[in-house]
This record gives C-alpha cells, sequence and structure tokens, in this order.
C-alpha cells in the first residue's frame, strides 16, 4: 500500500503543486540502503508544538524517500535499531550562533543521528536540511551539518489584496481565502508553510503594502488569527501590512496624526487587541507617503514620527515596525535621490523596534540596479532588504528568470561607507554597525495557479530567496542545483544544463530588454514589454523617456555632478568610479552617463554597436536557452517539460519584440545603420509599436 502511494506520482502528469517537497520515492542505489539503514525510526522527545511538526514532516519525507514505514517514538533510550533523533537542547550543543534560537546542528552520535536545536523551529529547520541531503543524494553518513540563519527576519511579503487579486501577481488569485476564513482552513496553507519553513523563512506579511484598513477591523483579525494558528507549528509568524489613515477609516477618528494623543491611543488599543487574538503577531509593514499612500507627512511629521508612534503601541510585545523607503515626491529633480533625500536625515530618530525596508536599487526592482544609496547610509538604523521575487520586471510568468544572482549581486555590493569591504550584506545582517536586529524580505511570486509561481522555475526564486535569506553564502548556481535536483530530476548532466541555463537567465534578459543600464523602459502602468518611446504619463518619472533622455547626441541620464548629481550620494570610491565613464561598469553605463553614439566602449565597440549587439546577442540567447531546454527531455517530467518549453517560445517571441522596438526606436536618434552580421528587424517602428496596445488590451 505504503509502496503504491509512493510510486503513484510517478504515474501521473507531475502538477508542479509539490514544490521541491515531492519526496518520491528514491531508485535503487547503495546511497537508498545506506539511508534505510540509518532511519529505521525517529524519537521526537517533548512536547514543544514546532518539534511535532519537525517528527511529522521528517516522517512524510522518509517514508516517501525511503518507501519505507518510519515510526515516530517517544525516546530512543533501549532501542537498538538505529535512528534519527530529535531534540531540544542548550545553546552550548548547538553550533553557530550561539545567539540564535533558529540554529541547528545535524551530527552522529553512536548509532544514531541526532538533529538539535534551541528550539524547535531550530529542530524544524535541522530537519530540512536532513531531508535536502536525501533529496539531493548526499551522504548521511558520519554526517555533521550545522547552520544558524544570517539574518533575523527573514519574510516575505504578499501584495495581496481583500478582493482576491493579487497586485504584480501573475499565479493567479491570492491564496488566501478570506470569504472563508476563520472557519475553513484550505489544505494549501499548510503546504504554504511547509514550503516556507523548508527554506527557513520565518514570517509572512499577509497583505498588500497598497493596504486596506479592512484587514485590522475585529472581523478580519479573526481571520488573520486563523491563519496565523496554522503557521505557527511552522516557526512562521504574521505581520500586517497598515494603511497610515486606518484610524479615521475604521476608527471615526478626525486625524490620523502620528502626535495626535487619540490616534496614539487607537493603535495601543489596536496593537492589544491584535496581540490578544494572536500573541506571536510579528509587527507592522508600513507603506506611507508613498503614490498617493496617506502617512505621517500628511501632519507635517515625518517617517521617524510616524514609526516611532507604531513602535510605541506595539508595548513590550515582541513585535517591529518594518516602515518603507520606497518613497518618491512629485516634482524632485531625479526620483533615484528622493528616498535618500526623505530618510537619510532620519538616521538615528527611530526608535529600536524599527527597520527601514529598502529595495534593492534606488529606482523599483528594475532588472539591473545599482544598489540603493541608502545602503550604508544609515549606520544608525538597521535596513530590511527588499527584493521583489514576483516578475513585475522581469517578464510576469512567461520568462524564465532566476533572480538569486540579482539579489547577491546587491548583496555583495561594496558601499565603501566604512572603507573598503562594507558590503551591503554587511549591512542588511547588521554586522557592519553592530545592530540587534536585522532583515530581508522578498515580495511573494506566489498564487493560486496549481504550481503556485504560475511559471515552474518561478518556484526556484521563492526557493532562492529563503536559502539566501538564511545563509547569503551561498552561491546562485549550488541554490539553483538543490532546487532542480528537489524539482525537476537528480540526472547529473540534466542538472549541470538546468543551472547553467539558470545562472545564466537575468543577464540574458537585462541583455534583450535594457542592456548597458537603461532602465524603466517598460509598458506603462501593467510594466510588461517594451514601451521606451513613452512620453506622456502621469508624472514625469513614470514615462521611459525621463530616464533614458535619447537625444541627437546620445543616450542615458547623467547622474554626474553635471547632472542629477545622484552619484554625491554614494561613498567617494563609488563615485569615483561609476562617476567616470571610462571606468564606470558597463552594466551601470547609463545609469549615470549621457553617452555620445559613437563614443568607443572598452569593447571596442561604439555605443550604438554594442547596444544593438547586446539586444541582438540577448535574444539569440533565448533560443540557446531553448536548445539546452530540449536536451533535459528524457530527465523531466513530460507536463513541466512542456509548460516550461512552451513558455520559453513565449520568452523567444518577446525578446524579438523587446529587441526589434529598442532598435528601431533608439536608431530615430542614432541614425546608425544596424552593424553587421546581425539583420535589421523585418517591421517597421509604427509595427513594433502597436503591439504594445494589444498587450494591454487597448
Ligand atoms: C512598484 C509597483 C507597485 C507597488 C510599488 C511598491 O509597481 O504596484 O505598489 O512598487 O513597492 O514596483 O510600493
Amino acid at each position: 500500500m505504503l509502496v503504491l502511494a509512493a510510486a503513484a506520482p510517478l504515474c501521473r502528469a507531475d502538477d508542479g503543486y509539490r514544490l521541491w517537497l515531492k519526496y518520491d520515492q528514491l531508485g535503487d542505489s547503495p546511497q537508498r540502503t545506506q539511508y534505510r539503514a540509518a532511519a529505521q525510526f525517529i524519537a521526537a522527545t517533548g512536547n514543544a508544538e514546532v518539534l511535532k511538526t519537525a517528527a511529522a514532516e521528517l516522517q512524510r519525507g522518509l517514508q516517501g524517500l525511503l518507501g519505507q514505514p518510519v515510526p515516530v517514538v517517544a525516546s530512543a533510550a533501549g532501542d537498538t535499531r538505529r535512528g534519527i533523533v530529535l531534540a531540544i537542547v542548550p545553546a552550548a550543543k548547538v553550533f553557530g550562533s550561539p545567539a540564535s534560537l533558529e540554529g541547528y546542528r545535524i551530527s552522529t552520535q553512536g548509532r544514531n543521528l541526532t538533529v538539535m536545536g534551541r528550539s524547535g523551529a531550530g529542530v524544524l529547520y535541522g530537519v530540512y536540511a536532513l531531508l535536502r541531503q536525501l533529496q539531493t543524494s548526499q551522504p548521511i553518513a558520519g554526517l555533521n551539518l550545522s547552520s544558524s540563519p544570517r539574518i533575523q527576519y527573514r519574510l516575505l511579503n504578499h501584495w495581496d489584496n481583500p478582493n482576491g487579486t493579487v497586485e504584480r501577481g501573475y499565479a493567479g488569485s491570492s491564496i488566501w481565502k478570506w470569504y472563508e476564513l476563520p472557519q475553513r482552513l484550505d489544505p494549501r496553507y499548510t503546504d504554504y508553510a511547509r514550503a516556507n519553513a523548508s527554506i527557513g523563512l520565518n514570517g509572512v506579511a499577509i497583505n498588500n503594502v497598497n493596504a486596506s484598513a479592512r484587514y485590522l477591523t475585529p472581523e478580519y483579525l479573526q481571520k488573520v488569527k486563523a491563519l496565523a494558528g496554522v503557521f505557527r507549528p511552522y516557526g512562521i509568524r504574521v505581520y500586517l501590512s497598515v494603511f497610515w489613515a486606518a484610524p479615521k477609516v475604521i476608527g471615526g477618528l478626525k486625524t490620523a496624526d502620528p502626535l495626535d494623543p487619540q490616534v496614539k491611543q487607537w493603535w495601543a488599543a489596536k496593537s492589544e487587541e491584535i496581540y490578544n487574538a494572536i500573541p506571536d503577531f510579528g509587527g507592522f509593514l508600513v507603506k506611507a507617503n508613498s503614490e498617493g499612500e496617506p502617512g505621517p507627512q500628511d501632519y507635517g511629521r515625518t517617517h521617524a514620527d510616524g514609526a516611532n508612534m507604531l513602535a510605541a503601541a506595539l508595548g513590550t510585545h515582541d513585535g517591529i515596525v518594518m516602515w518603507r523607503a520606497f518613497v518618491y515626491k512629485a516634482g524632485s529633480s531625479d526620483r533615484f535621490k528622493q528616498a535618500y533625500e526623505d530618510f537619510k536625515p532620519l538616521d538615528g530618530q527611530f526608535a529600536p523596534k524599527v527597520l527601514v525596508q529598502v529595495k534593492n536599487g534606488p529606482i523599483d526592482f528594475q532588472s539591473r540596479e545599482p544598489f540603493h544609496p541608502l545602503f550604508g547610509a544609515m549606520p544608525k538604523t538597521p535596513l530590511v532588504l527588499e527584493v521583489q521575487l514576483t516578475q513585475e520586471y522581469l517578464g510576469f510568468a512567461s520568462h524564465l528568470v532566476y533572480v538569486a544572482p540579482l539579489i547577491k549581486e546587491c548583496l555583495d555590493a561594496d558601499t565603501q561607507t566604512k572603507g573598503p569591504g562594507s558590503t551591503a550584506t554587511k549591512v542588511v545582517d547588521g554586522s557592519l554597525d553592530q545592530h540587534r536586529i536585522s532583515g530581508i524580505a522578498g515580495v511573494a511570486n506566489i498564487g493560486t495557479d496549481r504550481n503556485w509561481t504560475g511559471h515552474p522555475v518561478g518556484q526556484a526564486n521563492w526557493y532562492a530567496f529563503g536559502r539566501l535569506a538564511w545563509d547569503y553564502t551561498l552561491t546562485s548556481a549550488a541554490i539553483a542545483a538543490e532546487w532542480t535536483k528537489m524539482t525537476l530530476t537528480r540526472e547529473p548532466q540534466a542538472v549541470a544544463t538546468i543551472v547553467d541555463v539558470m545562472a545564466k537567465s537575468r543577464d540574458i534578459y537585462v541583455r534583450y530588454t535594457t542592456p548597458l543600464g537603461l532602465h524603466h523602459i517598460m509598458g506603462q502602468s501593467i510594466h510588461y514589454g517594451p514601451e521606451p518611446w513613452l512620453a506622456e504619463a502621469g508624472r514625469p518619472d513614470w514615462t521611459a523617456v525621463y530616464y533614458h533622455k535619447a537625444d541627437s547626441l546620445g543616450l542615458g541620464f547623467d547622474r554626474t555632478a553635471a547632472g542629477s548629481n545622484a552619484l554625491a550620494l554614494y561613498a567617494p570610491g563609488v563615485q569615483k568610479q561609476w562617476g567616470d565613464a571610462k571606468t564606470c561598469p558597463l552594466n551601470y553605463l547609463l545609469w549615470f552617463h549621457h553617452v555620445g553614439w559613437k563614443q568607443p566602449l572598452s569593447t571596442g565597440r561604439t555605443l550604438w554597436n554594442e547596444l544593438v549587439t547586446r539586444y541582438y546577442t540577448g535574444t539569440d540567447s533565448v533560443a540557446w536557452m531553448q536548445r539546452r531546454w530540449a536536451t533535459v527531455k528524457p530527465q523531466v517530467d513530460a507536463a513541466l517539460f512542456a509548460d516550461v518549453a512552451a513558455r520559453l517560445q513565449i520568452q523567444q517571441r518577446e525578446a524579438r519584440w523587446w529587441r526589434d522596438a529598442c532598435v528601431l526606436y533608439f536608431q530615430t536618434f542614432s541614425k546608425q545603420p544596424i552593424p553587421a552580421p546581425f539583420v535589421p528587424p523585418t517591421r517597421t517602428l509604427a509595427e513594433v509599436k502597436s503591439l504594445v496596445d494589444l498587450y494591454q488590451l487597448k
């Protein structure tokens, strides 16, 4: 019976629902024999809720992978079989950072393997690490593994709305069924929690930063409480995005001024109400005075006034405020500088429970941005790094783009604010300025699509985010290999091929959409496809021409002292390198310089020829991705294979769309021919322009 159940998934198409937690039975191998011998029982001593989850997950995983029953017992004492012991132990016994309650250690003790943590969550993370060993066919004999998270608050941010839509979501609707909560708990909530815990995530902000006040009503708090109850056994805490004007909208107050005593009291009472329902509530996420959202500046107060008032409202509860720095006032000279100008002066004014949440780049999740100048510029404030997993600017769920390299590029960036080696990583993990708290947030790419993320490889972005949040020293390729082996295939050649495609995918996307530092030239409001000619929008910094500044002389935004001088926001060493077009990395060139069309670059080509070369070779690289993917057909589930292959066809068609749109449009300024060996587009600019209307359903 058991064997049949374990073998069943092989007989039907893989719909991707099980993510990287498939636990399909391993084929016959000396390794499986070794695993089977080592896993004859699971001993879990203690009653901690999360420890029980750990034992149940280990049992589920082992039974699936090994095809043998593995009983859970209360103690290993006197047992002569070989088994796996789960134990919560004092700090001294767990390697890694002694401060971390979440770290684990897996070691061989006598005939047993022991998974130890200082908390149930630590053991749970250890269990997933052990299962990963089996899922990726690693030896477990003599295993001695220990690990602690390098960042404390590791959150997904859902941009989900009460009506079930997901802002910038491309994988169906919101997985939260508000109309069914709190009575019915969709089993999917548990699988979601399992997936998050398996990659070390410990928090979830469940609603859109453009927040509805509704979430703070007693009715909705009961629903949120029900979700928190599902997540708690997985070590996951719930956070809420809050609407700044909630005291007015649902509280009946005349103001939302953070210094008003009634407003303060309203938030304090609300926070008490939340903690009564959800004792381990994580805290608040706030988007204020940004893109039309209300905020403390409406009352002449600062972001710090607002954040500190909310922190005070949390009282002695163990919660935090994550206050977003994604702000840009209308009318300021360069959007690049605005978050910095608003927040830098507030450094030192935030209460201890406040973290300021900063996007990886200064504009908005573009396919490549220089690191945000706030990293390193606010030493007295813990900064949360916010990255986007949902592919708002990366081809939605149609394009295969693996984002781990993008996240690592930001983390690895050297801000130089305290001399060389002051990386963004050290800002984010708090080590540069000895902060007690640290955080990282990923905007989720999850929806009701059966496979959760729309594009099957989108799952890898969710996976990689969690793994990097836990341990940013892992390489993008190593994470891709783990995910591939657990999700698609363990056949070594196929793994190598898929990892290679994933590792190159982000650079390829940049090449066919926004090479050399072009940015924000995508379709208006839906942010899909090319629209570099966009010149009219609600505000100038929502157009494309604001950013690329193409004219008869050249291309790019001059952010040197001769231009907007945004470069001055960076440390002198960074300014020096990026401020000179000759030493500025080509990837950032047009972020900082207006470069002449005929200007020779370090590649030996002129700007124009280099631009065209990148658009063409980027597009050709999608064909390369298709060819590589075709080779793994025998090793990958047929349904999954076909799904990715079909999406690659879309990507190929749209890469050509981007290429043709951009080279034809920029050619109207450069007046240069398409250099050999590239063949000029066969369609006209007018023809390509009309495609945008098609996509935007105009
Ligand atoms: C932009 C999105 C918008 C979000 C905003 C934000 O287009 O939908 O609300 O970011 O992060 O990228 O607040």
